[in-house]
């Protein structure tokens, strides 16, 4: 045999590192509107080819094309860039909120906002995520007040979660958002585990369980897709492939040669890939998620393709570990553009009309940020009340709980 000496292992390498020239021309991109729409109670075994395809809708020329398409109105689009947009400016201040000392932290969603947006108007009023820190489109497109949420970044008096969680782990029963767990992985065996309540207690609220490429990697991932198989639980199983885990690339949790969605084919679970820079094909794939799941056809696994074009976090500096122009070389566009180009190509939008809503939503946002900072931010103003720091935990306060609070004098 040849190599018959020393073993040793392998170690993924990216195809490319700092200095070097973007490359995805290993990333194999189907034509919008090739892949098929299977009947929501599809024979999983038949469309195991779907794991290692990628469903579009939007074509070069914004046109909406094939089996996936016409399932929102103009005004429900408008409505979806919107929501983009929103997000898009939202971010924009609060990175800039937090290098102003305002707030300790903050992540962005740069590149990947068509997947929370475009994935909350597949559910229906009562229906759980459980989302990790980049889907704060869960909440926009769903209308949580953007105040409400710059209060929870600065921790400030009026910060419905009283200081207690890091800065964007928001939390709102009301609008499907469960709080957020910083412990990674963690929110998909809830995700599940409340799915299976849901059916329990015959209810018809299903469950959407989030998680990222890298996060993959944990045992929780793998878990939770025992019992959503095995229970036929009504949860839509989320992964978004944003190519990085901080400074990981995402060939370190995948491994070999299959998918992030190819995970679940040895669950017997029905799994997808779709373009998650193309609003429609997000939008449709969850439809066909969420309704498999309220059908009681059990799971699906959704891989949403995308890139993260900004840094990990206000604590990351990208340009240590990939090509600064990489996220101009990705294949897949601007979810932003390629929805307004679409609108334009359907005659319901223009540049003009783009600008003006850009420059609105700046104000609007900017309008939120002046009265949230009015209940204080990191270093100045209101802050919660140290007795909230008790409160909220225990039906029951614990007699040292209450000893410490008498200590603290509050
Ligand atoms: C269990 C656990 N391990 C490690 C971390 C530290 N950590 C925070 S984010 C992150 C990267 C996650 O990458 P990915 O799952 O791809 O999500 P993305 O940030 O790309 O959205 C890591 C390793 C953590 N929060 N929890
Ligand atoms: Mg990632």
């Amino acid at each position: 045999m040849a190599d018959a000496g020393m073993l040793r292992f392998h170690v993924p390498e990216p195809e490319v590192r700092p200095g070097g020239t973007p490359d995805f021309s290993n990333v194999t991109i189907p034509k919008a509107g090739s892949v098929p729409r299977p009947e929501i109670d599809v024979d999983p075994r038949t469309i195991r080819d779907m794991a290692f395809s990628i469903i579009r809708v939007l074509n070069r020329n914004g046109e909406a094309v094939g089996p996936w398409a016409g399932l929102l109105s103009d005004d429900e689009l408008l409505k979806g860039l919107r929501h983009m947009m929103t997000l898009r400016s939202f971010d924009a201040r609060m990175q800039m909120a937090q290098r102003q000392g305002k707030t300790s932290f903050y992540m962005q969603h740069l590149g990947e906002e068509a997947v929370s947006c475009a994935f909350r108007k597949a559910l229906t009023p009562g229906d759980m995520n459980f989302p990790t820190y980049r889907q704060a489109g869960l909440l926009i497109a769903d209308g949580y007040p953007m105040v409400t949420m710059m209060n929870q970044i600065y921790s400030n008096e009026a910060d419905p979660l009283k200081g207690r969680q890091l800065p964007i782990m928001y939390s709102s029963k009301e609008h499907g958002f469960f709080s957020i767990s910083g412990n990674l992985a963690t929110q998909y065996i809830q995700a599940v585990g409340w799915a299976m309540a849901s059916a329990i207690s015959n209810d018809s609220r299903i469950a959407a369980a989030w998680i990222g490429d890298g996060s993959t990697a944990e045992s929780d991932f793998h878990a939770a897709l025992v019992f959503a198989s095995t229970y036929k639980a009504p949860v839509v199983l989320n992964v978004v492939n944003n190519q990085w885990a901080i400074s990981t690339f995402q060939g370190i949790a995948r491994g070999g040669s299959g998918t992030f969605a190819a995970r679940g084919l040895g669950f017997g679970i029905p799994s997808l890939r779709v373009d998650g820079n193309d609003y429609l094909a997000v939008h449709a794939v969850a439809k066909w998620a969420a309704e498999r799941a309220r059908s009681n056809l059990g799971p699906t696994l959704v891989e949403y393709v995308t890139y993260r074009v900004g840094a990990h976090s206000s604590s990351d500096d990208p340009s240590a570990y990939r090509p600064k122009a990489e996220s101009d070389a990705w294949p897949l566009g601007d979810p932003i553009v390629r929805l307004k180009n679409h609108l334009i190509q359907r005659g319901v939008w223009s540049d003009e009309r783009h600008a003006q809503a850009e420059a609105e939503i700046l104000e609007t946002v900017i309008a939120a940020q002046k009265e949230a900072e009015s209940h204080g931010t990191l270093h100045a103003g209101g802050k919660p009340s140290t007795r909230d720091m008790f409160e909220g935990v225990y039906a029951e306060m614990p007699p040292h709980l209450r000893r410490q609070r008498q200590q603290a004098g509050v």
